[in-house]
């Protein structure tokens, strides 16, 4: 096995009228961008399991325990993950009156931006839209220092957040959820502990994130290796000091491209072991000036209200014309603006067809290799960097100021291992079937095991002890990517079959947020215990994923989309690519219809 884990639209109607589900009509030309008692009794055990107060659920509700002393349930909910999502929903279900605990396996809050701490690590969305909408306080008082922001900044804004709400008595740290399985008697879930606990609750809600589960190649001899190694989503907290080292880069992804001009920046040298290149846009950084932010902030509500709306969390100016319908220089005049202005989502976002049609994309895709050959010096080595074989967008578009000048660096050399790949590690360096690189330190940024690694990490069993591992083991799917048929009163935070990794994620995780706190609030109020949703209606949205997904260029590439990244994961694009706002009219729908396609239980 060559890796090993580290801990671990079609242009048609889609309407299925036999369907509980019934679906709108993806059309090619919108995707623009496509882009739980009896409290007295057991308060001991409450205390106990460090949870301060009795839960209220109304189980005396549900006619199968009317003649026993009901079941006891520790809490309404357990979240795994304080990152962003984990965070958001402790909060929400807090404020809606449910009791609730996360578990979170880092030593500190922050999820990615916690595990992420690799010199450059910085986010691709800019900070005015990658942050929290639910409190306008919290919008006023936070100020973000840059356009784009980094990594630190982020995790300070985190646990501010986590200050300012009292949160922090709600999340165990240091704890990894390793396993949740459900007791249809008791209509519950029991969730253990990696620090060897369990505990009760009704509702498990998955906040573990899309891209958790890192990967490193299971290259012969790595054990061997003399120098120190590092993966990227696990940098050492202390940082780590290259200055005067030879160091070996693997991945050129949206994390390689970030850390390598920062490794060259103070290496003896840097080796750049790229296996496919990527295309990158510049970021355009700069701070956010006092004035700037003083302006955005007075229309801050209405342009949330916007972002909500919109198809990628993001509000986005396009031309709404296709690229092939015009003028040559115009398209020209057009990129090249967008180009000097920084940022993907507006580069992609300028014609309505760059991810739909093959022959659009070549067009962007030729204008961003003339950029790659204009920057670095030495024409072989940009032609090595000139991706091709794939559609860009297909592969996440990579953002970088400095990446591509980086290579005219006399201490960087980029290593082509496409042609000559990794053949196994020395202890004092890499071989390659051509040649061998002396190193004394090696810098994995490869990657995840994305949207499913997290959950498989923990042993996950729904009704009847089924595995969910079994249960996808052809594919990811969830009823609008935030429930599991087969697994009663499980959500999932920015599931498979949701927009979140193809959007602004933090406005993806509050829309799942408030849908999941909205849906436990009305099964409350309406007496049901357990909800799940029904095979046919989850089988129909997973179809209307796919034919969205089908009418663009984004499963046309080998990449973590399509979970190609991991050998022996099955080929399958689960990210909803419809757009935010329609996504988010369909969950509306679906609660307003008294949650269609929902089996509900316990009335
Ligand atoms: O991971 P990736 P990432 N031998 O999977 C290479 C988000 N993110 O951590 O393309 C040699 O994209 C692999 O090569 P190939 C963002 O959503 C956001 O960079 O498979 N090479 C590729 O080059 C992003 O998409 C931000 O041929 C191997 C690289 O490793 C997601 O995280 C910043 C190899 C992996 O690229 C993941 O990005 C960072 C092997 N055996 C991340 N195995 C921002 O907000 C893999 N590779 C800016």
């Amino acid at each position: 096995m060559p890796w090993r884990a580290r801990r671990a639209a079609s242009e048609h109607d889609f309407e299925d009228p036999g369907s509980p589900v019934t679906l709108w009509r993806p059309l090619r030309s919108t995707i623009f961008f496509c882009l739980g008692g009896n409290p007295h009794k057991d308060k001991a055990r409450l205390v106990r399991r460090g949870i301060d107060r009795p839960i209220s659920w109304p189980l005396t509700s549900d006619a199968r325990f009317a003649k026993e002393e009901p079941p006891v349930v520790d809490l309404d909910v357990v979240v795994v993950g304080a990152g962003f999502s984990g965070i958001y929903a402790v909060h929400a279900f807090r404020s809606a009156g449910l009791s609730v605990k996360a578990f979170e396996a880092g030593d500190g809050i922050g999820g990615t931006w916690f595990w992420n701490s690799y010199p450059g690590a910085r986010c691709d969305v800019e900070s005015k839209d990658y942050s929290y909408s639910f409190s306008p306080e919290l919008e006023q008082e936070w100020s973000w220092s840059e356009r784009y922001p980094a990594q630190p900044e982020i995790l300070r804004y985190l646990n501010h957040v986590a200050d300012r709400f009292g949160l922090r008595p709600y999340i165990q740290l240091n704890t990894r959820v390793t396993g949740a399985s459900w007791d249809a008697g008791s209509a519950s879930w029991t969730v253990t502990t990696s620090d060897g606990g369990s505990v009760t609750a009704r509702y498990f809600v998955s906040a573990a994130g899309c891209l958790s589960e890192f990967q490193v190649p299971d290259l012969p001899g790595l054990a061997e290796f003399d120098g120190p190694w590092y993966h990227t989503s696990r940098w050492p907290k202390d940082g780590v000091d290259f200055t005067g080292k030879r160091v070996g880069l693997v991945g050129t992804g949206s994390t390689g491209i970030q850390v390598a001009p920062e490794i060259a920046a103070v290496a003896e040298h840097l080796y750049v072991f790229q296996r496919t290149a990527n295309f990158a846009v510049p970021n355009r950084n700069r701070p956010w000036a006092e004035a700037e932010e003083r302006a955005f902030k007075s229309r801050y509500r209405e342009y949330r209200a916007e972002a909500r709306q919109s198809f990628l969390g993001v509000p986005i100016t396009g031309t709404g014309r296709p690229v092939l319908a015009e003028p040559a220089q115009d398209v020209q005049r057009l990129f090249a603006e967008r180009w000097r202005a920084g940022g993907g989502m507006p580069f992609l976002g300028a014609y309505t067809d760059l991810l739909v049609s093959q022959q659009a994309n070549d067009v962007v895709a030729e204008f961003m290799r003339d950029r790659i050959r204009e920057t670095v010096a030495d024409p072989d080595v940009a032609e090595l960097l000139c991706p091709r074989g794939y559609p860009v967008g297909a592969k996440r578009l990579c953002q970088s100021d400095d990446y591509y000048a980086m290579f005219n660096r006399p201490n960087v050399s980029l290593v082509d291992i496409r042609s000559a790949p990794i053949e196994s590690v020395y202890p004092g360096g890499v071989k390659t079937t051509a040649d061998a690189y002396d190193l004394d330190a090696l810098v994995f940024a490869t990657g995840f095991d994305a949207l499913t690694g997290a959950l498989f990490a923990m042993d996950i069993r729904g009704a009847g002890g089924v595995p969910l591992r079994s249960a996808w083991a052809s594919g990811a799917s969830a009823y609008l990517g935030v429930a599991a048929a087969g697994f009663p009163n499980m959500f999932l935070i920015t599931g498979p079959g949701s927009p979140a990794v193809f959007s602004n994620v933090v406005l993806s995780i509050e829309q799942h947020v408030e849908w999941v706190r909205d849906c436990i609030a009305w099964l409350r109020a309406h007496g049901h215990t357990t909800i799940e949703p029904a095979a046919d209606a989850q089988s129909a949205w997973m179809s209307h994923v796919s034919e969205v997904a089908n009418a663009t260029l984004f499963p046309r590439a080998d990449s973590w989309y399509v979970g190609a990244n991991i050998p022996g994961k099955p080929r399958v694009f689960t990210s909803y690519v419809g757009g935010c706002g329609p996504y988010r009219a369909k969950c509306d729908e679906v609660a307003k219809a008294g949650y269609a396609g929902f089996a509900l239980g316990g009335s």
